[in-house]
């Protein structure tokens, strides 16, 4: 059965371009509560952690430099479906192929600084927030 919960990051790019509140309020509008959130900002060997499936991929270096280069707002979010429902949300990793009206679509920068991730399945939603949150049980 699908989960209730997913992760995301609002990125770098988004962040610094102050799109932090219209991104968050698309996230509440789209029937997501905030489980948890904060604002943070990653190491280069913590993103490379973070985004260690992707190791061998050649723009693993770049993506993990990204990723360490600004603040990141990570949170945890509830909906029924999360994982499914929050992808078509946020749209395509290419916001050239993000469909209008998505995250993606209408805040993101290129493929690398694509305003925000999302979690691919209900274990990585697990997996990654734990990476960022603990003492969760009191939301
Ligand atoms: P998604 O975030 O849509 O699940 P993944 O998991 O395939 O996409 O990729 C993780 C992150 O790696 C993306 N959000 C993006 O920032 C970066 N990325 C993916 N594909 C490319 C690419 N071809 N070139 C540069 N960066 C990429």
């Amino acid at each position: 059965m699908a989960g209730k919960r997913t992760f995301t990051m609002i990125k770098p790019d988004a962040v610094n371009a102050g799109n932090t509140g219209a991104i968050t309020k698309m996230i509440e509008e789209a029937g997501f509560r905030i489980v948890a959130m904060k604002k943070t900002q990653l190491s280069k060997t913590r993103a490379g952690e973070f985004y260690a499936v992707h190791k061998e991929r050649p723009f693993y270096n770049d993506l993990c430099a990204y990723m360490s280069s600004g603040a990141i707002c990570p949170m945890i979010l509830e909906k029924e479906n999360a994982v499914e429902d929050f992808r078509k949300l946020i749209g395509a990793t290419d916001p050239q192929k993000a469909a209008p009206g998505t995250i993606r679509n209408l805040f993101a920068k290129s493929i690398e600084a694509n305003a925000i991730h999302g979690s691919d399945s209900d274990d990585n939603a697990a997996l990654e927030g734990n990476f960022f949150f603990s003492n969760l049980e009191r939301f």
